[in-house]
């Protein structure tokens, strides 16, 4: 059985493996080797050869239970025909959305535009070095995906002004996207992911009210066609304010959970397994006090299956070393 499996499946809590957000990426000198030479970022995704090369970049390096594909949830979009770039120092940025285009998108279409995605899974996952490790396949949540299609860059700062002005318009959208993920996530299982995430990385920007239409419902739908596949499904609900009560309604097979909630907290209200919470800026400090944290997350999920991650994706200063040490403290611990 796979590392993540034992602690998902089995509720196994005598070990707790580790990969880490974004540990394909922009940390490590050779992904940067590789991106300098490859300006556009989605033709880089698309780059078979490349993209997974990049995804076992961190598997060479660092004793990591899993395999994330390198890939970007903006695939999506990019597949349904809105343009999506990414520009240097502003993050992505994408194109006009026309919802009778994107309504006229077939699925051959879509698997077309991105099919190279499930040619680097294929090569990932057919390696045998990884024979022993998941491969995780990941989509974002509509939400998220809805969120960059009409704001059409990161809404860091804030949501465009009319952004919820139109609910027809909202409301089909959310439905293509809905449509297209399982498509995009059935691929990927076909050709070997066998663990899918969902980032939700705005679900914290809705209100309360606003989280059963936006959130609730769709990520239910799609975790229970993950489930239909026979394969667990991780959601990432980043900075929701009731993570108990996402869990109770969509029930993933497990939770990513951010670094600002409290987990003393999420394991009193949560039963089922929990991934991640280290806050990534403590990797950007020393060694002890990167082990005092660390632990202070195992002691408190050393008897609830705990998968280790980060609360958030890993920053591009980090220096490759204190990961080493972060897999030897996990590792050590039990
Ligand atoms: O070199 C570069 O400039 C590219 C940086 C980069 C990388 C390495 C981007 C642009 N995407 C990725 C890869 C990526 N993105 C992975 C690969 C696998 C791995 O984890 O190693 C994954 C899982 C993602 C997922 C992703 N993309 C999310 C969800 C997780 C999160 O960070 O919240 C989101 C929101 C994106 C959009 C995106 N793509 C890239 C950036 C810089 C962003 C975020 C922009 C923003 O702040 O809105």
């Amino acid at each position: 059985m796979k590392p993540l499996n034992k602690v998902i499946i089995n509720k196994d809590t005598s070990f707790n493996p580790i990969w880490i957000m974004r540990q394909a990426g922009r940390y490590l000198p050779e992904f940067r080797e590789i991106r300098k030479n490859n300006p556009n970022f989605i033709d880089l995704c698309l780059n078979d050869t490349l993209s997974s090369e990049i995804t076992l970049q961190p598997l060479k390096r660092f004793d990591f239970d899993a395999a994330i594909i390198f890939s970007d949830i903006l695939m999506l979009p990019y597949g349904l025909g809105q343009k999506v770039e990414f520009e240097k120092k502003f993050g992505p940025k994408l194109g006009e959305l026309n919802l009778n285009e994107i309504s006229n998108i077939d699925e051959i279409d879509f698997v077309e535009k991105v099919h190279r995605v499930y040619k680097a899974i294929k090569k990932v996952s057919s390696n045998p070095d990884l024979n022993d490790k998941n491969i995780i396949g990941f989509v974002g949540a509509p939400w998220t995906l809805l969120v960059y299609m009409i704001n059409q860059k990161s809404p860091k700062n804030n949501l465009k002004k009319d952004f919820f002005n139109d609910n027809f318009l909202i409301n089909r959208i959310l439905l293509i996207i809905e449509k297209f993920l399982k498509v995009h996530i059935k691929n990927q299982v076909d050709n070997g992911a066998n663990i899918i995430q969902i980032f939700d990385s705005w679900s914290g920007l809705l209100e309360e009210k606003d989280l059963p239409n936006y959130v609730y419902t769709p990520t239910l739908s799609l975790v229970n066609f993950v489930k239909s596949l026979n394969i667990p499904v991780i959601c990432f609900p980043r900075e929701i304010k009731n993570y108990k009560e996402f869990c109770d309604i969509v029930q993933p097979d497990a939770v990513n959970i951010d670094y600002n909630v409290d987990p003393k907290k999420i394991l009193k209200d949560i039963k089922i397994p929990v991934q991640g919470g280290l806050d990534p800026k403590i990797l950007l400090t020393d060694y002890e006090n990167l082990k005092k944290e660390a632990n202070k997350y195992l002691e408190i999920f050393k008897d609830h299956p705990y998968i280790f991650n980060l609360g958030h994706g890993i920053l591009p200063e980090t220096n490759p070393e204190m990961v080493e040490n972060l897999i030897k403290i996990v590792k050590d611990f039990k």
